[in-house]
């Protein structure tokens, strides 16, 4: 990495300077007590903003850092009022998406309700599951024909005509902070569309463009580079680069041939991506997604992923975004190996404000790979060895999101508990595609790698926990497991400590979508089968008893209630996991300083499991949810098959 040292003393030069210009430019209009808030921020922000600019831009940073600070500061002050008084509440409880309280909710606009308009006639059923945080799947302007479901955008300042237009959101926005909902929504930084106007620039060989793309004249640096780079979809577009007969240059396509990687090294890159961030957040978006950020820097002899200075990145954009929009969050899409995650909540060797939250992908893997094993002993290892997120930093915890799930089990984490690593990531995709002896899930490859053997998976919640196998074999003894299952991989997700994201249509525990494959823009992505429209006939169901889709519904209803109570199981409180004692029970000790802790016990098995009384601290713990409830005494607690409880372990000493 450069070493910006010799860069940062003038990059703080140039920004104490562009500083008191700015603060003398809004000093009136902003009156005395706004104008002390500015500046005292400004003051924070400095020596982040300064070194991480300094570390990446090099020469060019301190040009660039007055140019940055400049935009942010003017559309911090032109920022809707509605907007900054937000921010101000945010001021007062910063960590407010870590709240017990938060519960998020993601899904497709069009599939959820047609259009941003109609969206808001489908809002009390967000309500009545207590939902609190709506990511919306991409929604600006895609490409023409296939588009990665919106992750291939083509104008960063157009909403989807399909799904409505800006004021639309913005109207969607108002509607959903009217009821005490916030918004997420994707920024894609990695790449653009190749129909994107800077990428048609850069084609035509425009000077002010052709930087913002990586492309090379011929093979030789594309070749150097792919002897490290992984293939992320080998199947449908294999390698990472693109030949464009029009400039008779290879452009860097990490994802497919028509997202064009940028470059971030390009202070322009920079500047551009600034803008667009500040624009959504003016609507009315209070979290940004940010999507692949572990591919935005490219190091020639690395897998270019994870890269310093991608976090650097990411830190000079928060500093920004503090003074653009101070009560905006950032929320790092960085799907990587367990010794990765940490780092995008700031956590390096110091530790350095970047994203506010991430996506714990470990503890999805790591759940459904306990749920075929019906043995702890992975997650117990791999979850103690995981570092902690940083003071008012935290997880979004999530089962199923619109992405397959890669088997990221770590061979360290295999080989300590006794597991071939490779051979255990093979049974979990052969498990969840259904080829597994006894296997009760019905999911599907994605894009196995024939070269390296890897292989992920597609497939609902409900379909991946036994739900569709035993519907379609009519047999009620697999379904109630099957029931069992998907409850209690939401007991241990409303508990374990984050915001927990449900993806749309698991609320009504929604199967495979089987005709995925004529979906719209499908191509050959069968990540379209669990992405399902939301069924509205089976959300009236959810309301008439003894119904499947009342009974998913009235469990996450009765999850949530129960845990908007406990501030024991705020995302940014601490949790332990214990040894149960039993190889199919999982047993979390959540502790927060304002509450009695919570011990969270969940039976992976089929059968009855006995969790001995020195858990239980020799106690009758008070029971605060259970399903099936389970028998606990003084000398231990009998949970049912599949059965889990929330104890009250007030006291308990460790
Ligand atoms: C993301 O996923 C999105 O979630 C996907 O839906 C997109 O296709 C993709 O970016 C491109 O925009 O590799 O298999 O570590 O795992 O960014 C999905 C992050 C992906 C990557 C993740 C990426």
């Amino acid at each position: 990495m450069a070493d910006g040292q010799q860069w940062r003393d003038c990059v703080v030069t140039a920004l104490r300077e562009q500083e008191a210009a700015l603060l003398a430019e809004v000093r009136d209009e902003l009156g005395p007590l706004e104008t002390a808030g500015l500046a005292a921020r400004l003051q924070l922000v400095r020596p982040e903003l300064a070194g991480a600019l300094a570390a990446v831009f090099g020469p060019q940073s301190a040009a660039l850092a007055r140019e940055v600070l400049t935009t942010a500061v003017r559309s911090g002050i032109r920022r809707p009022l509605p907007l900054r008084v937000r921010d101000r509440q945010r001021d007062v409880d910063p960590s407010w998406a870590l709240s017990q309280q938060a519960i998020g909710y993601v899904c497709y606009v069009d599939l959820y309700a047609g259009t941003l308009l109609g969206l808001l006639e489908e809002l009390d059923h967000l309500q009545e599951l207590g939902v609190t945080y709506l990511h919306l799947m991409p929604l600006l302007l895609p490409r023409t024909g296939e588009d990665d479901g919106g992750y291939a955008v083509a104008d960063y300042e157009r909403v989807d005509p399909r799904l409505g237009t800006m004021a639309d959101l913005e109207q969607v926005a108002d509607a959903l902070h009217a009821r005490g909902i916030s918004l997420c929504v994707d920024l894609v930084l990695n790449h653009t569309a190749d129909e994107h106007p800077w990428a048609r620039a850069a084609l035509t060989g425009d000077p002010a463009y052709a930087d913002r793309y990586l492309s090379y004249p011929d093979r030789e640096q594309p070749d150097a580079y792919e002897r490290r780079l992984p293939e992320v979809f080998p199947d449908t577009s294999p390698g990472s680069f693109t030949w464009q007969p029009e400039a008779a240059r290879w452009f860097w396509t990490t994802f497919n041939s028509w997202q064009w990687d940028l470059d971030h090294a390009a202070p322009s890159t920079f500047a551009a991506m600034l803008e667009v961030m500040v624009q959504l957040l003016d609507r009315g978006v209070d979290v940004l997604r940010l999507d692949a950020v572990p591919f935005t820097w490219k190091r020639l002899g690395t897998d270019c992923q994870n890269q310093p200075e991608a976090h650097l990145l990411l830190q000079a954009f928060r500093a920004l975004v503090r003074l653009a929009a101070p009560g905006a969050l950032f929320k790092a899409e960085a799907i990587v190996a367990p010794d990765h995650l940490v780092q995008y909540l700031g956590a390096h060797e110091v530790q350095r404000a970047e994203c506010d939250l991430a996506y714990h992908n470990q503890l999805m893997v790591l759940l459904w790979s306990t749920a075929a094993t019906r043995d702890v002993g992975l997650a117990v290892h791999a979850l103690r060895r995981l570092r902690r997120p940083p003071t008012g930093t935290g997880w979004v915890t999530y089962l199923r999101g619109h992405d397959d799930i890669g088997w990221a089990v770590s061979d360290t984490d295999a080989r300590a508990v006794g597991l071939d690593p490779f051979a255990h990531r093979r049974f979990l995709a052969d498990f969840y595609a259904g080829r597994h002896l006894g296997s009760y899930a019905r999911g599907a490859d994605f894009q196995r790698n024939n070269a390296t053997g890897d292989v992920r998976t597609s497939g609902t919640t409900a379909s991946l926990c036994g739900i569709e196998q035993a519907l379609d074999e009519q047999d009620p003894v697999l379904l109630e497991d099957a029931l069992r299952r998907f409850v209690l991989l939401h007991a241990v997700l409303y508990a374990y400590g984050g915001l927990p994201l449900l993806f749309s249509g698991d609320e009504l525990g929604q199967r495979n979508d089987p005709d995925w494959a004529a979906r719209r823009k499908a191509g050959r992505d069968n990540r379209w089968m669990h992405r399902p429209a939301l069924d509205r006939a089976a959300a009236k169901l959810r309301h008439e008893s003894g119904t499947l889709e009342a009974r998913v519904f009235e469990a996450l209803q009765q999850l949530g209630t129960v845990r908007r109570q406990l501030t024991a199981l705020r995302g940014d409180g601490s949790v332990e996991v214990l040894d149960s004692g039993d190889p199919g029970v999982l047993a979390l000790l959540r502790r927060h300083p304002c509450d009695h802790p919570v011990l969270v016990l969940a039976n992976f098995s089929e059968h009855p499991r006995w969790v001995a009384t020195q858990v239980l601290d020799g106690r009758t713990l008070p029971v605060l949810a259970s399903e099936p409830a389970p028998v606990v005494t003084p000398d231990g607690a009998l949970l049912p098959g599949l059965g889990w409880a929330w104890l009250r372990a007030e006291g308990l000493e460790r």
